[in-house]
């Protein structure tokens, strides 16, 4: 038993939960730093790793361990989330702030083991305390195992893409500041994509991100949506893709001339260089179904190889408008499972427990708060809720309070539907939009098959809801504009070749059911991937209850867990 205690922690893990022989262990070191970055014609200190934003690309193979040394050099607190990475049985690693753990403050470390299991694909990594994501972010590449190879012809080349975001303000200021006043967030200056605006900003044209293609060979390009607060298309000019996977899933292949994505998604595609040689523009733009948040195009090049004079103005490719819900949602709703006998797919038949989650941006009259000054004209501040809760997060993590039992932290009663019914996408009357608030989880027996109908509601009058589920993936059994109805939508569902997310947009103003079995024993946080509706409180936390045998078991915290005083 002593012998076994002093096994360093990785080794353990390794013993426990890597059920492969050929797993390896890879490491990495992330120090957190203030970096000053010249970008849009002026200097802003941002948060880095290692320097970079996006920062440093993790690849390993399926079943890999990855262990992730944290440094924080920086003057301000972090935690990361391992993105789409079901770490079973160490929500410990997870990483959201106050879920499943405290804060890494400056001057501290923790080693983040990253524990992969069937995931393969592309995933990301990204900091999850409050806007630090902004900058904070990575790709995490997981390849097939050795001897095995992609469901598709070897590309020639792969490359990550992440589109992100850029303030040339300080983005925690940003956060400051639009939840003490009530309004929405300043919008960013900027989108990037790897970093760069393109040649469509100003003073970005040199530092523009570029790929060299060959003619007649087929490319993979690894696309995440890393911003905060929109949804994206996606373009190639004058080139089709073929899509071949989405959240480290992958999907039949999908050709397309454009790319939907929300934020927290991922989309493997391929790009044929079957075009006259010569420069090309990536490109994406604005999704948003309500509001105008549209603040340029980012681009990237595709250069080809070979002897041509290049074009002096390459032409951007022709976006949507910018709330076109249909084309957006045609888009997310032709992704299928691959469903071959290789990647069969394992969609609950039978439903042990029905959820119906309405899904809500709200309002709180300013009066009954004194210490607030409420910049909306309407006299009220912006909240969001999951069936009318406003996430309210604990000063010490819900992870730490189940497992050493603490009290008066969290409550056990999470609604499994709404307490009052309305015509959801329909004339809201104004006794409906103030929430309630609380942390309230909802606990689940270990294995239970879970049907999740997220409804979005035309409260404030509604918007698409990125949604992510930590520690599990889940089949996207159906999706619709309008009420969900019980009677009529489950009998079209898709139980044989759902595409398997972790992150998926419920349509404004409509519905998405969703399929996942219960088997990760922890704490495992919900909530919208739009930073500022989880921000305003749009998150719950499932607590899986621990089953028989150890296997089943969540696994005893990390000694170096950060401490929560
Ligand atoms: C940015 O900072 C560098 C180094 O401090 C300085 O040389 C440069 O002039 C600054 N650029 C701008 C646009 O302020
Ligand atoms: C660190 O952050 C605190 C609070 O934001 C600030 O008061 C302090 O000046 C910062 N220190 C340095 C060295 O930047
Ligand atoms: C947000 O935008 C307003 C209006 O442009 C500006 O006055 C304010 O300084 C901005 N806030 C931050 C934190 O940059
Ligand atoms: C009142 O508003 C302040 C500032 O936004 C906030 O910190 C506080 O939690 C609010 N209090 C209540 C009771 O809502
Ligand atoms: C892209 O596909 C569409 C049909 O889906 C087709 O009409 C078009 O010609 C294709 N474009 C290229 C460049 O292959
Ligand atoms: C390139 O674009 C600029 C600005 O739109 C325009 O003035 C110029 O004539 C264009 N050149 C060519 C070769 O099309
Ligand atoms: C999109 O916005 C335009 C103008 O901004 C508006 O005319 C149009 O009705 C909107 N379309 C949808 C589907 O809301
Ligand atoms: C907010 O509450 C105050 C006091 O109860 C009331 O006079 C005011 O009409 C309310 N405002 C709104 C927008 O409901
Ligand atoms: C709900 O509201 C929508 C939009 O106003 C309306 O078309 C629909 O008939 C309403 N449904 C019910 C059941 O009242
Ligand atoms: C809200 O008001 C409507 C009438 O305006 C009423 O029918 C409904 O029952 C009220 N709902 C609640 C939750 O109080
Ligand atoms: C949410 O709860 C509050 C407080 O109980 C209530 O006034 C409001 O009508 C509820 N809204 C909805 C949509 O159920
Ligand atoms: C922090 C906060 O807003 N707490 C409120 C949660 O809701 C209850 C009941 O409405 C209030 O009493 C609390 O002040
Ligand atoms: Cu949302």
């Amino acid at each position: 038993m002593k012998v076994f205690m002093i096994l360093p922690l990785a080794i353990v893990v390794l013993l426990c939960s890597v059920p492969a022989t050929d797993a390896a262990i890879r490491s990495y070191t992330f120090v957190l730093e203030d970096t000053v970055y010249t970008k849009l014609c002026e200097n802003t200190t941002i948060l880095t790793i290692n320097g970079q934003s996006p920062g440093p690309t993790i690849v390993a193979k399926k079943g890999d361990l990855v262990i992730v040394d944290l440094i924080n050099r920086a003057n301000h607190s972090i935690t990361i989330h391992w993105h789409g990475v079901k770490m079973p049985r160490y929500p410990w690693w997870d990483g959201p702030e106050f879920v499943t753990q405290c804060p890494i403050k400056p001057g501290q470390r923790f080693k983040y083991n990253i524990v992969l299991s069937d995931e393969e694909g592309t995933l990301w990594w990204h900091a999850h305390n409050d806007w630090s994501r902004a900058t904070v972010y990575g790709a995490l590449v997981i390849l097939p195992k050795d001897g095995q190879s992609y469901p598709f012809p070897k590309p020639a080349d792969e490359f990550p893409v992440l589109i992100g975001e850029w303030w040339k303000a300080d983005i925690q200021e940003v956060m400051e500041e639009f939840l003490a006043n009530g309004g929405d967030p300043n919008n960013s200056d900027a989108f990037l994509l790897n970093g760069q605006p393109g040649d469509l900003y100003p003073c970005s044209k040199q530092d523009t991100f570029k790929v060299t293609v060959e003619f007649g060979k087929t490319y993979l390009f690894r696309l995440v949506n890393s911003i905060m607060n929109n949804i994206m298309f996606f373009k190639i000019a004058n080139h089709n893709i073929t899509v071949v996977g989405s959240d480290a899933s992958y999907t039949k292949p999908l050709n397309s001339d454009y790319i939907t994505i929300s934020p927290g998604q991922t989309i493997d595609f391929l790009l044929h260089a079957n075009q006259i040689p010569s420069h090309y523009y990536m490109a994406s733009r604005v999704y948003a179904s309500s509001g105008i948040f549209d603040r340029g195009i980012p681009t990237g090049i595709i250069e080809y190889a070979g002897n041509y004079t290049p074009p002096t103005n390459l032409t951007v490719p022709d976006f949507f408008e910018f709330n076109d819900t249909g084309a957006a949602v045609a888009f997310t709703n032709q992704l299928k499972s691959l469903a071959d006998k290789k990647h069969p797919v394992d969609v609950p038949q039978t439903v042990d427990k029905s959820l119906f989650f309405t899904l809500s941006v709200n309002t709180r009259n300013c009066s009954s708060n004194s210490s607030t000054s409420c910049v909306r004209s309407e006299g009220d501040r912006l909240l969001a809720s999951v069936n009318n809760i406003t996430l309210l997060l604990p000063h010490t993590s819900i992870l730490n309070a189940y497992y050493y039992k603490i009290p008066g932290v969290y409550t056990k009663d999470f609604p499994e539907s709404p307490l009052y019914k309305f015509n959801y996408t329909g004339e809201i009357t104004s006794n409906l939009t103030d929430p309630q608030n609380g942390t309230r989880v909802l606990v689940l027996e270990h294995n239970t098959n879970v049907e999740l109908v997220f409804q979005g509601t035309n409260i404030v009058g509604g918007i698409d809801h990125p949604m992510h589920l930590h520690g599990h993936s889940f089949y996207v059994v159906g999706s619709d504009l309008g009420n969900f109805n019980p009677d009529i939508h489950p009998k079209n569902y898709n139980l044989k070749d759902p595409p398997l997310m972790e992150t998926i947009a419920v349509p404004r103003n409509g519905w998405t059911a969703i399929r996942f079995k219960a088997n990760n024993p922890g704490v495992w946080f919900m909530h919208c991937h739009f930073e500022r509706h989880v921000s305003w409180g749009m998150g719950m936390t499932f607590i899986i209850k621990n089953g028989k045998g150890g296997k089943a078991r969540m696994a005893p915290p990390p000694r170096d867990m950060p401490k929560c005083t």
